[in-house]
């Protein structure tokens, strides 16, 4: 029996191990050995014997990069609010169009009508477009069900993606994204009604890896995000926040204190917010494609981010309403152009840090004991992901070690 099911060598490995100290941890003519579908070892090309592999793969010089995640995504939803677009691009702010009851609740009734099998044939090119570009985890919340029946509906069909393409699946349960209109005006029964029932059902049922929350004037407040926070702790998952998107309210903090694994958007953070998410070792999830979408002039404070030793995720938070652009690499440009990152940290914010971002240990980089989750690209250097959105796609994709069929 071999040593290794399959080697590929003569790789250039950018593989975001910290333990490397070149930029991107980048490697040189190495070679991948990989058993079980996990990597087994990472080696120069000349240290590689190939008598131990079951099958080996000329890798032609092709530059090997981690499998992307894209820790923030809003996957699964029904309809389009293409129409709301044209209104924004008219002048009507997004705050504006949500308290008239439009906005994140049109897609809500949109998707109360659709089945599972619907949700799942929508979100299925959705899925499909983000693998292409080499995404290997794709987090997806619910959020637009905010009833039992249609959270849970939705939780499975993110799962099921997971069963029908070749990505793992992280889902987080958003049923606090909006007050549904059966509870208009009284957010505070929402609130027991998400703790005391869909959350225990879907921690019971196994369909949610961790709890959001969207702290923010038109969403939910400090109190409340507690409580929904305390409500996943006491289920044991794990929690993260849509915090400081809109306005400073001080979610971040909280979430933060309360252990999180990462805190998205934070266009509006203060020095307080960033202190805290360092103490704590919270993620900041960037979402570039929300600030473009909206219009959005104020950046979050990724100097002061930078400063603090805060690592930095980036996302598509692909959704109806507010980013519905289905490419990381395009995230990896925004982030680039608009916030002011460097191409490397673009890059570990779609490789290290995303999978971080989710509690993931064993993804995101190329190294011995990771998941052999990885693309090839045709390229000479890893700056070029960042700088040219789009092309060249990967040459080859792997995933759970085996080539996956364009
Ligand atoms: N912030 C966002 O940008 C998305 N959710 C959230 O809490 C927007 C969701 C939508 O508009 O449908
Ligand atoms: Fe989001």
């Amino acid at each position: 029996m071999s040593q290794w099911d399959h080697l590929w060598i003569h790789l250039d490995v950018a593989s975001a191990d910290p333990e490397v100290s070149e930029a991107y941890g980048l490697l040189r003519d190495h070679a991948i050995a990989i058993k079980d579908g996990r990597i087994a070892a990472v080696l120069p090309s000349d240290q590689a014997d190939p008598h131990l592999a079951a099958q080996v793969h000329h890798g032609e010089g092709r530059l090997a990069v981690p499998g992307f995640t894209d820790c923030h995504t809003h996957l699964v939803f029904g309809g389009d609010r293409a129409w709301e677009f044209e209104e924004r691009l008219r002048g009507t702010p997004y705050t504006e169009i949500a308290k008239r009851g439009g906005g994140i609740l049109s897609t809500v009734k949109a998707t109360r009508a659709a089945s599972e099998d619907e949700l799942v044939d929508l979100a299925l090119p959705r899925a499909k477009a983000l693998l292409a570009e080499g995404t290997t985890r794709l987090e997806i919340k619910s959020g637009y069900g905010l009833t039992l029946d249609d959270e849970l509906k939705s939780l499975r069909a993110a799962r099921r993606i997971g069963e029908l393409l070749p990505v793992e699946i992280s889902t987080t349960l958003l049923s606090a994204h909006a007050v549904p209109p059966e509870y208009k005006g009284r957010p505070d029964d929402y609130v027991a009604h998400v703790c005391e029932v869909i959350l225990p059902a879907a921690a019971e049922a196994g369909l949610a890896d961790a709890v959001d929350v969207f702290t923010e004037g038109i969403g939910f407040s400090l109190e409340q995000t507690r409580k929904v926070f305390e409500a996943a702790q006491a289920h044991g998952l794990a929690i993260k926040g849509h915090t400081e998107q809109l306005t400073n309210m001080g979610g971040t903090a909280l979430a933060a204190s309360m252990g999180a694994l990462s805190a998205d958007h934070l266009e509006y953070l203060d020095q307080a917010g960033v202190d805290a998410m360092a103490a704590s070792g919270t993620v900041a999830a960037l979402l570039p494609g929300a600030f473009y979408f909206l219009r959005e002039t104020q950046k979050p404070p990724i100097q002061a981010l930078r400063d603090a030793g805060v690592p930095m995720a980036l996302a598509t938070d692909f959704n109806p309403g507010t980013s519905p652009f289905a490419s990381l690499r395009w995230m990896m440009s925004q982030a680039c152009v608009m916030f002011g990152l460097t191409p490397e940290e673009a890059f570990l914010g779609v490789t290290r840090h995303g999978a971080a971002a989710l509690g993931i240990a064993d993804e995101g980089r190329i190294a011995a004991g990771c998941k052999a989750h990885f693309s090839l690209f045709d390229i000479a250097h890893p700056n070029l992901l960042a700088y040219q959105p789009g092309l060249p796609a990967p040459a080859v994709r792997i995933f759970r070690g085996e080539v996956v069929d364009a």
